[in-house]
């Protein structure tokens, strides 16, 4: 068993005993996880939106879709990213899911639109690679506009999709019809990953969504079942949705200074929720929960309960029976969740 990295205790070996604490701790956490993983997440640029068409019967006259246009003011210029927005034809404002996604149709396998209508919410769908290429191309899409350091910490992909996430936010709590207090994150897979960056960051956001995420996203990199994903085996195939940095923890995973709990821990104290599949080895369901376990100490410090409390508490974990996939149950699961602490 190797040595698992306090996500209380500073650098300089003091431990957080507080939420003043916690604060401080929170942000040299955000900076290593950018530095060492994920990359640094660029400045905030000025966005602007704007409706280019309406449907209002979707889903049997339920529901509202509008097809939106994101417009980031980018380093090298303008870029434009499409936003479906599904809201619920009703008069009160809608918590809102901020759904990055695999499919830029709002009709796919892994969204129920229906009941997350009928349940109050409203969606707002980027669709990932209409943001930037799953792949080693930094100059695709709005990658080419953005400024990049070269020093081994420049955003991955992971980071620029979180980060367009959040500048469609910026944009979205400008409406009146959304219910600002009550936004989540939700994401699947290499898309869960992206969710918990996106949520570990934003502190407007309440709800973070975590499904299948697997290796650097909710499971502990040290100590995983040998058929899962690991540092190694992700920073091989996929190097472009990390920094530089990341390389070499991947090949010493027992001394990294962190490990994946530090992400979720860095959500506190607002509310994660982590799915895991029961026959997903990949991911590696085991190490998805140890990682909760071990993030939970931080949310007692404001006298919120973490994971070993049950499922009520503010970081939740929960299993469900099947393979990798953004199911029905997972969604009904999360707004389960939402609607157990809500603001
Ligand atoms: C796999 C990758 C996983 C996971 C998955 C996905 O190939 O190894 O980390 O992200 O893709 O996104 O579907």
């Amino acid at each position: 068993m190797s040595f698992i990295p306090d996500v209380l205790s500073f650098i300089d070996g003091r431990k957080a005993e507080s939420a003043q604490d916690w604060a401080l701790r929170r942000d040299e956490i955000l900076e290593l996880l950018a530095r060492e993983e994920y990359g640094f997440l660029p400045e905030k640029k000025p966005v602007r939106i704007s409706t280019l068409g309406k449907n209002n019967a979707h889903s049997g006259g339920r529901g509202i879709e509008e097809k939106l246009e994101l417009r980031i003011e980018a380093d090298m210029g303008p870029f434009t990213v499409p936003v479906t927005l599904l809201y619920p034809d009703t008069p009160e404002k809608h918590p809102l899911f901020l759904y990055i996604s695999f499919s830029p149709d709002i009709y796919q396998h892994y969204f129920p639109a229906e009941t997350v209508l009928s349940r109050g919410y409203a969606v707002a769908m980027l669709h990932y690679t209409a943001i930037t290429s799953d792949d080693g191309d930094m100059q695709n899409g709005l990658a080419g506009l953005m400024d990049r350091a070269d020093d081994g910490s420049g955003w991955g992909k992971i980071s620029l999709w979180a980060w367009t996430l959040s500048r469609a936010l910026d944009a979205l709590l400008l409406r009146d019809d959304i219910d600002k207090a009550n936004i989540a994150v939700i994401g699947h897979s290499r898309l869960g990953k992206t969710a918990l960056w996106c949520g570990a960051n934003d502190e407007r956001i309440r709800f973070v969504c975590v499904n299948d995420s697997g290796c650097s996203g909710a499971a502990m990199e040290r100590c995983k079942n040998p058929d899962s994903e690991t540092a190694e085996k992700i920073y091989r195939r996929f190097p472009f949705w990390f920094c530089e940095n990341y390389q070499k923890h991947g090949f010493d995973v027992d001394n990294m200074p962190f490990d994946q709990h530090f992400a979720l821990a860095a959500c506190c104290p607002r509310f994660v929720a982590v799915h895991s599949a029961s026959l997903d080895d990949w991911a590696d369901p085991a190490s998805e929960m140890r990682s909760c376990l071990n993030a939970s100490p931080v949310w007692k410090l404001y006298g919120m309960k973490g994971l070993d409390e049950g499922v009520k508490g503010s970081l939740s974990y929960f299993l469900r029976e099947g393979t990798h996939y953004l199911a029905l149950a997972d969604w009904t699961a999360y707004m389960d969740f939402i609607e157990a602490h809500k603001a």
